[in-house]
């Protein structure tokens, strides 16, 4: 063989650019699963099951399709427990001219692998993820000479380059974003649609075996495991997610309801992020749906930004930003993250049926990442790192590059106000407005100060004032800063007394 292949646990596409640059003959590719990385945070247990699990099968299809491949699990004799350990070692088996490998999705990552050329003496080549529809050179060049870079105006680039959703040169519809329409609170119905289930087949079991003898004490449920771990069981979940919830995902993007975990969410993100699904396809079979008349415009737009916008827009942030992102804390926060993150104890029925799905399924959707637990951790002030390493640890779909940026950047307001115009903070009555998991908390939404009251209230004034200085001077906060001014001081008193004993009970835990 010529080519040593490094194929990495999130870079599960047959059409990788590692696999372009080489052929069958010439290439043996290397999987390993590794200590270092099922255990840089403490990834939830049915992440690590779902990405190993992947990983198997992935290897079996790509023997299938005619390629050589050196699977190292877990558990081999000589696992050498890292990335760089696993390459060496496949280097003695393979006398190979050169490495090939994808560009990863971490900077940690990045920095090993900037390493491996003088680790082993051969030449690395370091390929672009062509999965990407924005490469780091074209956000770079977007971002200069911007002083604000806005996901709107980025998106826009992606509309035109992909010509998703276009008419012309115009937006469908006449409008770039249709989120004015996408705010509604959502009611019970008998017709929510179900996720799509893959019953574990016998690789899943033995790594759901290993999963539960090796990460025993990792956060989260094992079972059930329902996640699709092949590309075609991934399709699947994206032409069920397509007919049956995609019609309502605009709608009801922002609502929340206790009972109901997944609501018109797509379930996307783990196979997306892993590679198992195609995220230009799934917007073009989004697409497709609103020109057949099978869903609605405002849904699919909405649908295509998160993929073609957000999702690369976050990307562009990281690359463009990092290492130093990882350390930015605009609102000096310094409380430590709850215990309650990890056991979901706490009277907060919000914030209890956000983390108690999440123990649950390595998942929550948008909104309660962002305005329940992002929310409460932003109004107590927890350190944002650690806050960020939680996030990194307990969903599916968590890799630094996209989770990073949402976390620190989005929901907590730690880089000042790079991607967020001001901070996503809300009192209770946003959460009961968009909700109805107030009807069954022990806390009373309407009350404002006192120990009955929601604590989000209290919460919300106290982070107001406590961060006067750094976020009087934002224009968007001008309303708020009013509100608060014009508050009699006995009544402010009342607020921050009452935001004073909640917090000392958290630190009481
Ligand atoms: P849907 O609501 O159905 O959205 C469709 C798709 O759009 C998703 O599958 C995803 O690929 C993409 N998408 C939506 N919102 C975003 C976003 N803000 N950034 C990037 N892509 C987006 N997403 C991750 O993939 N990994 C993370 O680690 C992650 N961490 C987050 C942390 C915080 C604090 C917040 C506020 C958001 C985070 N997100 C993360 C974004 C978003 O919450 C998830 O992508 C989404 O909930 C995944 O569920 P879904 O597939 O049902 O999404
Ligand atoms: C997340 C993860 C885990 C838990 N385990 C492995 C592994 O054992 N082997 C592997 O190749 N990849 C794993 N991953 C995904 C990697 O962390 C991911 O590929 C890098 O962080 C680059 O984004
Ligand atoms: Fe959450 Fe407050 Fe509503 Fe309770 S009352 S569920 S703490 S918002």
């Amino acid at each position: 063989i010529t080519d040593l292949v490094f194929i990495l646990g999130d870079q599960l596409s047959p059409s990788i650019s590692s696999l372009k640059a080489t052929s069958r003959d010439d290439a043996r590719i290397l999987m390993a699963e590794v200590m270092e990385e099922a255990s840089y945070v403490p990834h939830h247990k049915k992440k690590i099951a779902f990405l190993f699990s992947a990983m198997r099968h992935f290897a079996e299809s790509l023997r299938a399709d005619g390629w050589r491949v050196d699977y190292v699990r877990l558990d081999d004799d000589g696992n050498s427990g890292s990335f760089t350990g696993e390459l060496k070692r496949a280097i003695e088996r393979h006398s190979a001219d050169r490495v090939l490998v994808t560009e990863p999705g971490e900077w940690r990552v990045r920095q090993d692998m900037e390493t491996w050329e003088d680790e082993t003496g051969l030449p690395v080549e370091i390929l672009e993820d062509d999965r990407f529809l924005c490469s780091h050179e074209e956000f770079r060049d977007w971002a200069e000479g911007r002083k604000a870079l806005r996901m709107e105006y980025f998106y826009r680039e992606m509309r035109r380059k992909t010509g998703l959703l276009m008419e012309d040169d115009e937006p469908a519809g006449g409008k770039w974003n249709f989120d004015a329409e996408n705010r509604k609170p959502a009611k019970a119905s008998l017709f929510m649609p179900k996720p799509h289930c893959v019953k574990p087949d016998p690789i899943t079991e033995e790594v759901l075996t290993l999963v539960s003898d090796r990460f025993a004490d990792n956060f989260g449920d094992l079972d059930p495991f329902w996640f699709a771990v092949t590309a075609e069981q991934a399709e699947a979940a994206r032409d069920h997610f397509i007919a049956e919830a995609l019609p309502d995902f605009g709608d009801y993007q922002d609502a929340m309801l206790a009972g109901e975990k997944f609501l018109y969410h797509s379930l996307l993100s783990f196979y997306i992020n892993a590679g198992l699904l195609d995220p230009l396809e799934t917007c073009r079979m989004a697409e497709e749906a609103w020109k057949a008349g099978d869903a609605p415009l405002n849904a699919v737009e909405g649908f295509i930004r998160q993929i073609i916008g957000w999702r690369e827009y976050v990307r562009g942030i990281y690359w463009l930003k990092m290492p130093d992102y990882l350390e930015l804390n605009f609102l000096d926060a310094d409380r430590p993250l709850p215990d309650f993150y990890w056991t979901g104890e706490t009277d907060m029925a919000c914030l209890r049926a956000a983390i108690t799905q999440t123990k649950e399924e390595a998942y929550a959707h948008h909104i309660q990442r962002l305005m329940i637990t992002g929310n409460f951790a932003l109004l107590a002030g927890i350190a944002p790192k650690t806050v960020h390493e939680w996030y990194l640890a307990v969903y599916a779909d968590a890799y630094e590059w996209v989770e990073l940026p949402n976390t620190l950047g989005m929901s907590q307001y730690a880089d000042g106000g790079l991607l967020g115009t001001k901070p996503y903070a809300a009192g209770g009555n946003y959460i009961s407005k968009m909700s109805d998991y107030c009807d069954g908390c022990r806390y009373d939404v309407k009350q404002k100060t006192g120990p009955d009251a929601c604590p989000f209230n209290s919460l919300y004034w106290d982070f107001v004032s406590r961060n006067a200085d750094k976020l009087r001077g934002n224009p968007r906060m001008a309303r708020v800063y009013s509100t608060w001014d014009r508050m009699k001081d006995d009544r402010q008193g009342e607020y921050l007394e009452t935001a004073e004993d909640f917090l000392a009970s958290l630190d009481g835990e």
